[in-house]
């Protein structure tokens, strides 16, 4: 049978630590054999943080009752023998609820109350508050009180007309998506506006996050959940239901929150859940079939997609299967095939992601380890030519050879000037980088944003108003990838005199790739356009609701920026440390040589044994270059050339 979902993702964490474990040994030897400057530090810690705090990220959603908590009680927690999400007829998901791991947190169910959407922060700034959100202890060796715990997930409150307005769920514009006025001429609302679940789940311990979504007007009432989370899941599993088909709303979820032109297909999984409600006792096995595959093609042409894109389950089965050990009807509840798509989508993409990253780290990193082991070299060679020449020679030859080396070092010593005019030159035009892409610049846009957002009839003017502002922070981008490359011209002219004059081998590091963030600048405008579409026009016209949209945007668009300024400040630091190390390497030379001629002259060695020194050095640094390769060629091989590299290792140890 087919791997679940759970032993992929388990071996998906196992690879994870062993890369990261690599990547610690691998740095921790550079720094034994003084090959690691402070930049490639910085480059393997970051490396290493981000393989070992990967997170995963499955988002459900659908409208209400198709089935989204069942099938992640099934797919992910059966092994609690019970239902641990709440699922049942009619709304039961009230707030989007995230389930993760966060070790510093001890196991807990935290609540951010609804009224907080009176204030204008967005829920990413809430996370930061701990207090406001009420706080329920997890016994995670007890299903049944973790089941009890996470029922608050359903619970709601009843409040005026007047109220349910201020808290974005009545608008008298739209009346056919409003909640039911009661007697008491009051409505309900979700008592939260969102749910974290911390438990050490093995899966979620591995960096797995799960988003639960109550249906469509909890999605469209609360933008962070369409222009954040959503987005940013790495896959989202999109739910119908056999028994009701298509629904106009289904169909609105999807045109809504769904469909991205860019989005990877497998990314995005349909799921056709609930199909043992055709599975009926009067009809043969052939005639259940191909009314599932009925389904299934309806199903497929009305979203647009192949029919093997939409996978046909039964969630609930699934789950009674695992929990009574049924592999029959596991079979039947077809949940192990959408746990292979899912495994295969999610995972499958992550690693090559994380490979991609580490490998073009690495084999920069190795360049320049292998640089530093060159510079050595050639100090050998020059030391052993030197020595060499000083055989047969009297005091008198060597004493001035001696003054001669004093003198080049106090030479080298006053060029210092020189390195230090470029650095200033380069600091200068790296300050407007920064300017271009920090907070400052942010702000202004947003709060420009914002104005144009306020004006009075600006509700057909919403899209032009984000054109407008997008445009501007591409054209910041591309200002600042201008100055970049005028910076790289800089660098590798300067360097490459630096070369000629001092013999040095310095090399500028890869320019930033800031194209990259204009291409998420992109992602960003189009996750909220899909938003500013006529069916939230009445919303938009709302302060309120067009602040929170904007502070949405702002906390997405803070995430790019400083991803940006990250890589920009790694460029640098790369650049000064590669200038510092040579500079530092040289000076050694010198003492070095001075060094050697000093015990020459003192008769304290004879010219034959530091000859015979300098032979064993120049021995090590081919062992060191050997062993450099070794290491870093595990990190940069695809999966199969690593295994055949693990198993000649394994050989080579035999
Ligand atoms: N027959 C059948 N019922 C299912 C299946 N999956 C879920 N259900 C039932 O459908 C109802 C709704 O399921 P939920 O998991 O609560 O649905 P949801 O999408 O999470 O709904 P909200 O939380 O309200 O957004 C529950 O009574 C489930 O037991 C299935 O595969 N077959
Ligand atoms: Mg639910």
């Amino acid at each position: 049978m087919a791997t679940s979902f759970n032993d992929q993702f388990d071996q998906h964490g196992a690879w994870r630590r062993e890369f990261a474990l690599r990547l610690k040994l691998l740095s921790e030897w550079l720094k034994d054999h003084d090959l690691l400057d402070s930049a490639v530090e910085e480059r393997l810690r970051r490396l290493e943080g981000q393989m070992r705090s990967d997170k995963v990220m499955v988002a459900f959603v659908a409208e209400f009752s198709r089935g989204k908590s069942e099938l992640i009680n099934a797919i992910f927690f059966a092994g609690y023998k019970r239902r641990i999400m709440p699922a049942s007829a009619g709304r039961t998901t009230m707030c989007p609820t995230e389930l993760g791991y966060d070790a510093e947190v001890p196991p807990c169910l935290r609540l951010l109350p609804i009224e907080t959407r009176l204030h204008p922060q967005p829920l990413m700034e809430w996370r930061a508050v701990p207090e406001k959100w009420a706080r329920l202890d997890l016994d995670v060796n007890d299903p049944a009180q973790l089941a009890q715990a996470f029922e608050k997930v359903s619970e709601v409150r009843r409040v005026t007309k007047d109220e349910a307005k201020a808290l974005g769920f009545w608008h008298e514009e739209a009346p056919e998506d409003n909640p039911m006025v009661g007697a008491d001429g009051l409505v309900e609302v979700p008592k939260w506006r969102h749910a974290l679940i911390n438990i050490a789940h093995p899966l979620l311990k591995q960096g797995l996050v799960i988003l639960d979504t109550p249906g469509l007007n909890a999605i469209g009432a609360e933008p962070e959940l369409t222009v954040n989370l959503i987005p940013q899941a790495h896959a989202v599993v999109f739910i119908l239901a056999a028994d009701t088909g298509v629904t106009k709303s289904d169909l609105a979820i999807w045109r809504e929150h769904l469909i991205a032109e860019d989005a990877d297909a497998d990314s995005r999984l349909v799921v056709l859940n609930k199909i043992d409600t055709m599975w009926d006792s009067l009809s043969t096995p052939a005639q259940v079939q191909a009314q599932i595959d009925r389904q299934r093609a309806t199903t497929a042409e009305i979203l647009g997609l192949q029919q093997d894109q939409v996978i046909p389950v039964s969630g609930q089965k699934g789950l009674v299967a695992k929990v009574n050990n049924d592999p029959e009807l596991l079979a039947a509840s077809r949940l192990p095939i959408l746990e292979q798509a899912l495994a295969q989508g999610v995972m499958g993409q992550r690693q090559n992601i994380l490979r991609s990253a580490v490998g073009s780290n690495i084999s920069e990193l190795r360049t320049e380890a292998t640089r530093v082991l060159g510079i050595r070299r050639r100090d050998l060679a020059e030391q052993m030519v030197e020595l060499k020449g000083l055989r047969g020679k009297n005091t008198s030859v060597i004493k001035h050879m001696r003054a001669r080396i004093e003198q080049e070092q106090a030479d080298f010593d006053a060029s210092g000037a020189k390195i230090h005019a470029v650095r200033s030159v380069h600091l200068k035009l790296l300050r407007d980088v920064f300017n271009l892409l920090g907070t400052q610049t942010m702000k202004s846009e947003m709060g420009e944003l914002t104005t144009a957002l306020r004006q009075p009839g600006i509700k057909l003017g919403v899209r032009k108003a984000y054109a407008a502002t997008f445009n501007r922070l591409r054209e910041g981008l591309r200002k600042a990838e201008k100055t970049s490359s005028e910076i790289q011209n800089m660098l590798t002219g300067t360097f490459r005199q630096l070369n000629a004059e001092y013999g040095f081998s310095l090399q500028a590091p890869r320019e930033p790739d800031l194209a990259r963030y204009e291409r998420d600048l992109d992602l960003v405008e189009r996750s909220h356009n899909q938003y500013l579409g006529v069916s939230n026009a009445l919303r938009l016209a709302q302060p309120e609701f067009a602040d929170r949209l904007v502070r949405a945007l702002a906390t997405r668009l803070r995430v790019i920026y400083e991803s940006a300024l990250g890589e920009v400040e790694l460029w640098n630091k790369s650049a000064a440390a590669q200038l510092d190390a040579q500079l530092r390497e040289r000076r050694r030379n010198f003492g070095r040589r001075i060094e050697a001629i000093e015990r020459i002259q003192q008769a304290a060695s004879g010219l034959d044994d530091r000859i015979a020194e300098i032979e064993s050095q120049e021995h090590a640094l081919d062992m060191l270059d050997a062993k450099l390769a070794e290491l870093t060629s595990h990190l940069t091989a695809t999966p199969m050339a690593a295994k055949a590299a693990n198993a000649q290792s394994a050989l080579k140890t035999a």
